[in-house]
C-alpha cells in the first residue's frame, strides 16, 4: 500500500517536472556563421550570478572563442596566452542600439590575465589596441537561457521554464531580431538575421 502511493507520488513529480520546462530551439538564418539566441529580460526575476569564470583567450593574435555568451554577473577571465602583449577593451556595452559606457582593462604580457564582471546585459565588441585586426564579443544575456548556434544557426537552449518571453538572436554586424514567444514544453523559433 505504501510502495503503491510513493509509486504515485514519483509518476506526479515526474509529470509536472515534465509540464514546467522545456526548451527552445530553432534556426538562425539570414547570415552565415554562429549566432547567440537568448531569453530578454523577464520581469520581475533575477536570477543569482554564475560562481564559474569562462576564459576569453587571446591566442595566436586572435580572441579565443570569437562569440562568447555569459549570463548576466558573470565573471570573465581575459587571458593572454601569446609571447607578444595584448591590450583588451571595447568602446561601449551595446544594448540594442543603445550604447552605455565601455572599458579598457589594459595591456598585459603572456600568461597573465585579467578578472571582469560584466553586470549589465548587452553586447561587449571586443577590440585590442596592440593589434587593430583582433576582434571579439562577449554576449551578456540578461537570463541564464542562452545558447550559440552552431555554424550552421543551429540552437537549442534546455531547461526554459514554460511562459511568456522575448527571445533574442543576436549575430555579428546584424540588427537584433526579437520575438514574442509562448513557451511550452519544447518549442520552435526560427529567426532571420540580417544587416
Ligand atoms: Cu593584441
Amino acid at each position: 500500500m505504501r510502495r503503491n502511493f510513493m509509486l504515485v507520488i514519483v509518476v506526479v513529480v515526474s509529470l509536472t517536472l515534465t509540464a514546467s520546462a522545456g526548451s527552445i530551439s530553432g534556426k538562425v538564418s539570414g547570415m552565415s556563421g554562429e549566432s547567440v539566441v537568448y531569453v530578454d529580460t523577464i520581469a520581475g526575476k533575477t536570477f543569482p550570478a554564475p560562481s564559474e569564470h569562462p576564459v576569453m583567450d587571446q591566442k595566436g593574435l586572435m580572441f579565443q572563442p570569437h562569440i562568447m555568451v555569459v549570463q548576466v554577473g558573470t565573471t570573465v577571465e581575459f587571458l593572454n596566452s601569446d609571447k607578444v602583449a595584448h591590450n583588451v577593451f571595447w568602446p561601449s556595452l551595446m544594448q540594442g542600439t543603445k550604447k552605455l559606457p565601455g572599458k579598457n582593462l589594459g595591456t598585459w604580457p603572456m600568461g597573465e590575465k585579467r578578472p571582469f564582471k560584466f553586470d549589465q546585459p548587452g553586447v561587449a565588441a571586443l577590440l585590442c589596441n596592440v593589434h587593430p585586426e583582433m576582434s571579439g564579443y562577449v554576449v551578456v544575456s540578461p537570463t541564464p537561457y542562452f545558447a550559440k548556434t552552431d555554424k550552421s544557426g543551429e540552437y537549442k537552449i534546455e531547461n526554459v521554464p514554460d511562459g511568456q518571453y522575448t527571445v533574442l538572436a543576436w549575430h555579428e554586424g546584424a540588427k537584433n531580431s526579437s520575438k514574442s514567444v509562448t513557451v511550452a514544453g519544447d518549442t520552435k523559433i526560427d529567426f532571420t538575421v540580417s544587416k
